[in-house]
């Protein structure tokens, strides 16, 4: 029987490395290095209900607002110290510290790369054992070399992005990355400790039956999200529905069950978000990505493509709306007729 060798990481990177403009090896040891450091923080998230001292509260407020978890603060380190190890990135945008991390030390001063990164994203659910994620978004610096890069070459908007992912640390662990020519998934094999091609080229169905919206803040939706809302609920054989709602709050694992099944994650805003939730720089722009390079598609849900959006802090926040392509245009046609001003 023909058995298909295994590819890893490295390998496959190393195979279209070719096609990726200032390739010489750089993506090569840049997604190395977050592959070691997802293989890290995997190992710990794995282990934290016997390490239980990991789990929990740190004692601290992240610039969001919201309460650290040990393992937030845990893998922000981890990938810091990975990413400044690398010698090619010379800054770091995190939604875990307020301010940009600017590597001033011999190796890293005149990297050619910034990164914007969400260490662990859906900590909410770390300490119930629910899927969480790492999410992260390439950009080329645009501050000349010899001078410390500073927040402009991380306000880049999303098209300029070199390479974008996410780790999702669930049932298994993957790394699912695009520099641009399509999205590309690999599964972590504990047994030899490397990530292998296991989706060479993920495509994302035009339509699909699952719509991913925390439905608790349905009062605070604007109209034209409650009607699709509505409409995702009515009974219509020729269009699929009802469609199934799945949410689990974790935006990498609501994100890549819609990848693989077809579906639409909405973040909108809400009277208490008038901004949205989801921050555009770690969180919105290298999910676009991905989504776009699937087939999918990207919005704030008022027809601006979500890449195309000129960031202005980062730690910015904008309504999301992404998935598959027929629903994301259903869902903004919604909500270009029911706009809150004539309803
Ligand atoms: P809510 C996690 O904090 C996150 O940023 C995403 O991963 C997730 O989809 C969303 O927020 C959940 O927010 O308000 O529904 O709990």
């Amino acid at each position: 029987m023909a058995t298909s060798r295994i590819l890893t990481l490295n390998e496959v990177i190393i195979q279209k490395q070719s096609a990726f403009p200032y390739a010489k090896g750089e993506l090569s040891r840049l997604l190395s290095h977050i592959g070691l450091a997802a293989k890290i923080v995997n190992n710990k998230i794995n282990r934290a209900g016997l390490e239980t001292s990991i789990l929990g509260e740190a004692d601290n407020i992240n610039i969001q607002g919201e309460s650290q978890q040990k393992l937030d603060v845990y893998a922000d380190e981890i990938f810091t110290k990975a990413l400044q190890a690398s010698g090619i990135v010379c800054g770091i945008a995190s939604e875990e510290c307020d301010e940009i991390i600017v590597f001033d030390d011999d190796l890293s001063r005149d990297g050619n790369y910034v990164i914007c990164i969400d260490p662990l994203d859906g900590s909410s659910n770390i300490d119930v054992n629910v899927s969480i994620g790492t999410i992260f978004s390439i950009y080329r610096r645009i501050t000349p070399h010899g001078q410390k890069v500073t927040k402009a070459d991380f306000l880049q908007p999303g098209t300029k992005q070199m390479a974008a992912g996410y780790i999702i640390y669930g049932s298994s662990t993957m790394l699912v990355y695009t520099t641009g020519l399509g999205t590309t998934g690999f599964t972590y094999e504990p047994s030899i400790g490397e990530f292998c091609l296991s989706h060479y080229f993920m495509v994302t169905p035009k339509s699909g039956k699952i719509y991913s919206i925390n439905e608790g803040n349905y009062i605070k939706f604007p109209q034209g999200v409650k009607k699709y809302i509505k409409y995702c609920q009515e009974s219509d054989p020729d269009t699929n529905r009802p469609y199934t709602s799945r949410y689990i709050g974790s935006l990498v694992a609501d994100f890549h069950r819609n990848l693989l099944k077809g579906g639409i994650y909405i973040y909108p805003k809400t009277a208490s978000a008038p901004n949205g939730k989801l921050r555009l720089l770690y969180e919105c722009n290298p999910i676009a990505f991905l989504a776009e390079q699937a087939g999918g598609m990207a919005t704030d849900g008022y027809g601006k493509r979500i890449l195309e959006i000129q960031p202005t802090d980062i730690h910015q926040r904008v309504s999301f709306f992404t998935g598959s392509k027929n629903m994301v245009e259903k869902a903004e046609e919604f909500m270009s007729i029911y706009t809150d001003e004539n309803n």
